[in-house]
């Protein structure tokens, strides 16, 4: 399929943001990044929200359709005052993560320490309580997400961790979510592209019947400072290293206002979707890291863009059949 230059595969909720600071009931310096969970009939978002002290920490939002959110009067998760993750969240919790396994909702976020970020893992069965479980990563690792289901009788997960200072998407393994290893690179940032400086995982990998659909982000470096958009990619169910088709552009890159300008401009952010019974997807992603905003796709456009070929008025098409074309 090839898709109209210049427009989103994702529709914009017209209501865009769902949650922005005057959501917030509290003081705060900003909102973004937050994690969509069906839990029975409510819509939850677990949510980066940045305190008048500079750090992040975690907030839920409830909504009845997805799309009008409220936010609790209190913050879920704040950095931890004692234990082995005290040090590594004194600079905050950022980008959580959410994996529905076995009836837990396991929260995959980024401690943020005077030594960098590493991944930890929590989980809760009620979004009451919230239980850390481990730090599961060495410093310099970030976007983490947990496959919903074990790959050949072992948890799985992507991550990113920063090795040369080039960010690729890794895979590791697990026997108990608390030691990591077999890691492998999956995918790597594409020289030219619109995701040639970094990239990370986004979402937690979605089954699909072609593959492990995930959708990730990003980035390319312009004069202007970076530009985070976001993509797809199938992975095998098997092996999810073994990459089976990556989309050419992205699927929703910054345009509208809310986009294009805030604390951090030109940025989407996803960090989740929920996957409706008739195929819909909803994708959460925050927005120039100042408010969270809400796309829809169908999961089948999703798929397909992993597989799209060569526009034939695009440079890859030149690159490989225009004679005359150097470099
Ligand atoms: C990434 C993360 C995100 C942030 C994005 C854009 O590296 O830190 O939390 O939204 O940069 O600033």
């Amino acid at each position: 399929m090839i898709r109209t230059r210049g427009r989103d595969l994702l529709h914009r909720w017209e209501g865009n943001p769902v949650v922005a600071l005057e959501n917030v009931p509290y003081q705060c310096n900003t909102v973004f990044n937050g994690t969509p969970v069906k839990f029975g009939d409510t819509y939850l978002l677990l949510l980066r929200v940045e305190g008048r002290q500079g750090y992040s920490f975690l907030c839920l939002a409830r909504s009845e359709d997805g799309f009008n959110f409220t936010v609790d009067q209190t913050p879920c998760m704040l950095p931890a005052q004692q234990g082995p993750f005290k040090l590594w969240e004194e600079n905050g919790l950022e980008d959580p993560r959410v994996t529905q396994i076995d009836g837990w909702y396991y929260i995959m976020y980024t401690a943020v320490s005077p030594y960098g970020h590493r991944i930890a893992l929590a989980r809760t069965d009620d979004f009451e309580r919230f239980e850390r479980i481990a730090l599961v990563s060495g410093p310099g690792n970030k976007d983490g997400v947990l496959f919903p289901e074990k790959l050949n009788g072992a948890y799985a997960r992507l991550d990113r961790p920063l090795g040369n200072d080039i960010g690729s998407i890794w895979v590791s393994y697990s026997p108990d979510l608390v030691n990591w290893g077999r890691s492998e690179v999956v995918l790597s940032p594409r020289p030219r592209y619109w995701d040639s400086f970094r990239i990370g995982a986004s979402v937690p990998p979605i089954r699909t019947d072609r593959g492990w659909l995930e959708i990730y982000h990003g980035v390319k470096m312009t004069s202007a400072g970076p530009i985070y958009r976001v993509g797809t990619v199938m992975l095998d169910l098997d092996n999810p290293a073994c990459v089976i088709g990556r989309c050419l552009s992205p699927v929703l890159s910054p345009r509208q206002e809310y986009e294009r300008i805030g604390d951090v401009g030109n940025v989407v952010f996803a960090s989740g979707a929920i996957v409706e019974d008739d195929g819909e997807v909803k994708l959460y992603y925050g927005a120039a890291d100042t408010s969270i905003c809400a796309a829809t796709v169908h999961i089948d456009e999703l798929i397909e863009s992993c597989f799209e070929s060569a526009d034939l008025s695009s440079d890859d098409f030149c690159r490989t059949a225009c004679p005359y074309r150097r470099g």
